[in-house]
Parts: C-alpha cells; sequence; structure tokens
C-alpha cells in the first residue's frame, strides 16, 4: 500500500495487523506484521500465507477511532489516514504452474493440441515442428508448418 505525504510516515507506531483485513478469493487472510518505511511512504502487510499466481486480493484498513490515534497509519505528525474501504490489490505474484496437456484432434491437415492453464499461453515462444511426432495409420507424416499457438478457449 502507498501513501501519499508530504513528510515522512511515522515508521514507529505503527496500526495493530487487525486494523487491516485482507482477502483471498473472497476469504480472509491472516496479517502477520505491519511494517511501514517512512520516506517511501509504503506500509507493508506480512501475510500468514502466500497468496498464489491468479488469485483475486482485496485490501482494507479501519482507522482505529474518528480522533487522533497513537497508532495508526500517520504522518510525522501524528495526522491518521483515513479508513480504505475494500479495494483491489494487483498480483504480482509469479505463474510457476506449467500447462497440462488436455486433449488432441484432427481436422484435415489441422491437428491441434488442447492445454488447460491458468493464464495464456506463450504464443511467440514456439517449439519447431521438429518437437513433434505424428503417425497416420502407424506411418510418419510431414509436419510443414510451424506449431502454432493459440489462445486456449
Ligand atoms: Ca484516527
Ligand atoms: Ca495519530
Amino acid at each position: 500500500m502507498k501513501y501519499t505525504e508530504l513528510n515522512s510516515l511515522d515508521s514507529t507506531n505503527v496500526p495493530a495487523t487487525t486494523a487491516f483485513a485482507v482477502k483471498v478469493n473472497g476469504s480472509a487472510r491472516t496479517v502477520s506484521t505491519v511494517t511501514m518505511d517512512a520516506t517511501a511512504h509504503t506500509v507493508t502487510l506480512k501475510l500468514a500465507s502466500a497468496v498464489a499466481n491468479g488469485d483475486t486480493v482485496t485490501v482494507a484498513y479501519t482507522d482505529p477511532t474518528s480522533g487522533n490515534d497513537v497508532h495508526a497509519i500517520q504522518d510525522d505528525s501524528g495526522n491518521d489516514a483515513a479508513t480504505l474501504s475494500v479495494t483491489a490489490v494487483t498480483n504480482n505474484t509469479g505463474d510457476t504452474t506449467a500447462p497440462v496437456f488436455a486433449s488432441a484432434a484432427v481436422d484435415g491437415t489441422s491437428l491441434v493440441m488442447t492445454y488447460t492453464e491458468l493464464n495464456q499461453l506463450d504464443a511467440t515462444h514456439v517449439p519447431g515442428a521438429s518437437a513433434f511426432s505424428v503417425k497416420v495409420a502407424g506411418v510418419a507424416a510431414t509436419i510443414t508448418v510451424p506449431a502454432r499457438v493459440a489462445q486456449h478457449a
């Protein structure tokens, strides 16, 4: 979370972990620690368990009271940041799950192999035709066109 502030954020009197509500795919995820980088104006929440690639993540923050609190997201002068309602979080967690072969079908000269994959397949770095071996009625067939990767359905 990044805040705009002319001065430094107060990295000493940080809010309690319970002031934050993080949800992963709609389920609450425990916040273990809260740290603040005074000059970068960032509040970093460490989560009890890791978020996976493709998960939908939201964050919310509740200012402890409407008055001036000792422990809050605040600047060096003690001015508290406002309550933040449920806000979408950009998920930068990398994809470490490989595509899995699902099925193959042929229609005339087009042989289509379908893979299951949460994200898009890489249509730029495709394998060469030599990576494939196709037999028709037990006889090796020539693959004349480079393999083409299309978006999965
Ligand atoms: Ca307050
Ligand atoms: Ca304050």
